[in-house]
């Protein structure tokens, strides 16, 4: 089943052919006298994959308003059909990371099969205890894993694991467990009992893993808590996944730091202590933005990869990152937000790919600092979109994905089968 007629992406395919030929040989040829083979490269990123977050498809709005696009999912059976747009013409975005409750179904055999259908997998779960739900019992207002009455915190428990039921259903194999837990105001909360009391529930779930499954707890600086917040940073993430065990792994959203903080340099850190369990890509300028991928800092995407390629090139132990974008769409389509931010993602892999790893590293013992760091800016100024577009030409999709779908016409067409819908899950998580 696919979601854009083959004849758009083949006509598209066709004009651009000839130039993508010729740009792929001569880039081959400058990497060539580096040493570089561009077939590697090449093969490297057609097998790399981001997930797609099923609340990206959405217009997210921000905290303040929403303004809805036409066309929008109405529910999780659509918003497949968009991420299956996204794959169909990216051809990097093999799978969907799911929200719950936000894409709870009746029937979970239904939904598998309309992924199937897709040809789109399912990727880690996402729980949702930040918010309360119609019907809830016991509201989040003051806590949910870390609250102070344990009612809560054993619905919140319970949630998380109905995740892990649906998910094993699905056929996924991660839970990522982010929450809003914290306080407004100096001395609101305990600082040691609540982070006691999180990490007693979060030690329930993990008992309720399968034994093929992580679990990435996701660190978030402030907000929806404007004085402390129980997860704070990695540090605080780092013991969290020390004190639940091995399968249980720090997830890094790019959005969730304080201004100017060194991401790369936690990665590197988490890579070491094999906790390293996953991203949340994402931009920002000010805060948790969740701008568009690499729209405001590519260096700083690419510097992220940079130590990821070397972890995987190096072969370090236990490294195996989950992929996945988180961005909040206000202005934009989202389809074509979330195709130009997966490509931004494969764009920053090989461009870290390429990094003379041996030269950098002579420079690095040398302390030739200057050398050290045109090492990584020669890899970053090479225009690498020739391997990307060569790569999703030959897995069957489109040299150019903007312009095919917007040739396509999808939004309109799906606009006239979708009544416009007021709420949808989504936001800035
Ligand atoms: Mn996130």
């Amino acid at each position: 089943m696919t979601m854009i007629s083959t004849d758009v992406i083949d006509a598209g395919n066709e004009k651009a052919h000839a130039a993508l030929e010729a740009d792929y040989d001569h880039l081959g040829e400058q990497l060539s006298r580096r040493g570089i083979d561009i077939g590697w490269v090449k093969d490297k990123v057609s097998a790399y994959g981001v997930a797609v977050p099923s609340w990206g498809v959405g217009t997210g709005g921000t905290r303040f308003a929403r303004f809805p696009g036409k066309g929008e999912p109405r529910n999780i059976f659509d918003k497949l059909e968009d991420c299956a747009v996204i794959q169909q013409l990216t051809r990097a975005t093999p799978t969907v990371s799911l929200h719950i409750p936000w894409d709870k179904v009746v029937d979970l055999k239904e939904l598998k099969q309309k992924g199937d259908a897709l040809g789109l997998g399912f990727d880690a779960m996402n729980s949702n205890t930040f918010q309360d739900q119609a019907g809830q019992e016991l509201s989040y207002k003051f806590g949910s894993l870390s609250h102070a009455d344990a009612a809560t915190r054993q619905q919140a428990i319970e949630h998380n694991i109905e995740c892990i039921q649906i998910g094993k259903a699905l056929g996924s194999k991660a839970l990522t467990v982010w929450i809003g837990d914290g306080s407004n105001f100096p001395g609101q909360s305990h600082f040691t009992r609540s982070f006691e009391r999180y990490l007693e529930a979060m030690k329930t779930i993990y008992k309720s893993l399968p034994d093929d499954w992580r679990i990435f707890s996701e660190h978030k600086m402030f907000e929806p808590a404007f004085y402390s917040t129980v997860v704070q940073d990695w540090g605080t993430n780092y013991l969290i996944a020390q004190e639940l065990g091995p399968k249980a792994h720090c997830l890094v959203d790019l959005g969730h730091h304080a201004a100017n903080v060194n991401i790369e340099m936690i990665v590197a850190r988490l890579i070491q202590f094999r906790k390293l369990g996953g991203f949340h890509f994402n931009d920002s300028k000010y805060g948790d933005d969740d701008l568009d991928t690499g729209a405001i800092d590519p260096y700083r995407l690419f510097l992220v990869f940079n130590e990821l390629a070397d972890a995987e090139l190096s072969e370090a132990d236990g490294f195996d990152p989950a992929h996945m974008l988180d961005q909040s769409h206000n202005v934009t389509d989202p389809i074509e937000s979330l195709m130009n931010s997966a490509m931004e993602v494969c764009r920053a892999y090989a461009s870290a790919l390429i990094v003379d790893r041996d030269a950098l590293s002579g420079y690095q013992e040398g302390n030739d600092a200057l050398m050290a760091s045109e090492t990584l800016k020669t890899a970053f100024r090479t225009d690498v979109e020739p391997i990307l577009a060569m790569a999703r030409l030959e897995a069957g999709g489109a040299i150019n994905p903007l312009g095919a779908y917007r040739a396509a016409g999808y939004r309109a067409k799906v606009a006239a089968e979708r009544p416009a819908v007021t709420s949808l899950g989504g936001g800035i998580v």
